[in-house]
């Protein structure tokens, strides 16, 4: 290998590095309040089960129920192991079958939650258990006392 085709080959490989760094597959939804008490906002909990810090400037989560779609622009950093929380349109009524989008500055989807029920106005939540579990199945979610901003894995009462 002479040295421009051994050049070829490391601009090939530092391109794929960084592709694999733009890859921001590690930040879900990770818990999710459609019908919060006292008629407070509907929210999203954002996780970051990576190890980098993942800039949120330009991200939104976007909840969308039958009679409304709601967006919620996010902003700053969510740190490794870290939560965010995306606070709802105190106007948006409780949901009642609504799905959960999480998109990337760039608009791409990062992920989505499947079509999850709550009309009782109390505690519980739909949350990932553990933090972050992510096997695309509907078995990702349990309807559990809601953790807003922290672990869903503490202080949780299974049903
Ligand atoms: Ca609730
Ligand atoms: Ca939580």
């Amino acid at each position: 290998m002479n040295a421009r085709t051994a050049l070829k080959a490391c601009l090939a490989l530092c391109c794929i590095a960084a592709a694999c760094g733009l890859a921001l597959g590690n930040v879900v939804i990770n818990e999710i309040e459609l019908s919060a008490p006292n008629n407070a906002s509907i929210w999203a909990e954002i996780y970051n089960s990576g190890t980098e810090p993942v800039d949120l400037t330009g991200w939104m989560v976007k909840i969308v129920d039958g009679p409304w779609a709601g967006p919620i622009e996010l902003s700053g950093q969510i740190g490794p192991s870290g939560f965010v929380v995306a606070e709802g349109d105190p106007r948006w009524t409780p949901g009642i079958n609504a799905t959960v989008y999480l998109y990337d500055s760039a608009g791409n989807l990062i992920d989505r939650t499947y079509e999850l029920s709550d009309s009782a106005q109390n505690d519980f939540t739909w949350s990932r258990i553990p933090d972050g579990k992510d096997t695309d199945t509907r078995a990702d979610f349990a309807y559990f006392m809601g953790s807003k901003g922290r672990s869903n894995g503490s202080g949780s009462i299974r049903l």
